[in-house]
């Protein structure tokens, strides 16, 4: 079954269905931009972080689809210091984007992933509560689409004829021993260190690579546990609530995960500015409770 027969079979409009296909059109573009992107831009962006060509090059390929489809009223992206607002006659979606997470590892070739999540209103600062989809797809050794929507996650493998057909659906996020501790060592709080060392206690295996998606991926298919913390000097994390941490939280907690920012549901945030980050820890859910219950006694 392709992504978009899944669609269907599951009631999708045909607006999002059309939005999806969109997205998922511009996958070739931005994998062909591979082969002689990945120098810097020269340029910075709003969280001080150089850009790379290709940084740039998706997230005009996405822009310029999204403009062109007529479908999208504001698109929020990781790559603009503002909520660009398309005067699009029939658009109605919002737009979040992460169009190349962890793209700084281009260079050493692992694995980079696209990070999405629509809002159905249209309004993308209008509070996590109102993502209605979510799903990143990993650039990786293959190319794979995990997609969350009303009730359940599915996962989709991009063919040679450039389709996403369904591999797995009904995806559960396992209780596991995995943990990305996220940020410096030297840089962690006390409460932190105390959490990640009672993890490696209990026989936890440390996973990291530096790119969120496929750190995700991991937990979402064995267990455990992804963080980015607040650090001693970072007191909100690295990681960004809109592009990022939020389609994340959406995509853990239709597996039947949890996130959270050390004591609130990642979920239940309703961000105050684009650029807004959040401390995260995001997996199993026992292992999110667990962690949270730990903090709360800080
Ligand atoms: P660090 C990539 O830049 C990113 O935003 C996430 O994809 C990743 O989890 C994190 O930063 C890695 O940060 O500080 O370990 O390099």
């Amino acid at each position: 079954m392709t992504l978009d027969s899944y669609l269907e079979k599951n009631g999708y409009s045909q607006d999002l269905r059309d939005l999806i296909q969109v997205i998922t059109a511009q996958v070739q573009p931005i994998k062909d931009e591979f082969l002689g992107g990945e120098e810097k831009a020269g340029t910075y962006n709003i969280y001080g972080e150089e850009q790379i060509k290709l940084d740039k090059r998706a997230n005009e390929i996405l822009l310029e689809a999204f403009r062109n489809s007529n479908l999208v009223k504001q698109v929020a992206s990781e790559e603009e210091n503002e909520v660009i607002h398309l005067n699009s006659k029939k658009g109605h979606f919002g737009v979040t984007m992460d169009p190349l997470d962890g793209s700084s590892l281009i260079p050493t070739n692992l694995t980079v992933g696209i990070i999405i999540s629509i809002y159905k209103n249209g309004e993308v600062m209008s509070g996590l509560k109102n993502i209605t989809q979510a799903f990143y797809i990993l650039l990786g050794p293959l190319t794979v689409m995990v997609f969350a929507g009303k009730n359940e996650v599915a996962e989709f493998l991009y063919n040679k004829e450039g389709i996403f057909d369904l591999v797995k659906e009904g995806i559960i996020l396992p209780e596991g021993k995995i943990y990305s501790p996220g940020g410096l060592k030297n840089k962690w709080t006390d409460a932190h260190r105390d959490v990640i060392r009672t993890l490696q206690e209990n026989g936890f295996k440390l996973r990291y690579s530096g790119s969120f998606t496929p750190d995700f991926h991991q937990i979402l298919n064995y267990g455990g546990v992804f963080t980015y913390p607040a650090l001693t000097d970072k007191p909100y994390g690295k990681l960004r609530v809109l592009f990022e941490v939020g389609p994340m939280a959406f995509i853990a907690e239709k597996a039947g995960g949890a996130a959270i920012d050390g004591k609130s549901r990642i979920l239940d945030i309703i961000p105050t500015k684009v650029d807004q980050r959040t401390p995260v820890y995001i997996g199993s859910k026992e292992v999110v409770l667990k962690i949270k219950e730990k903090l709360s006694l800080k």
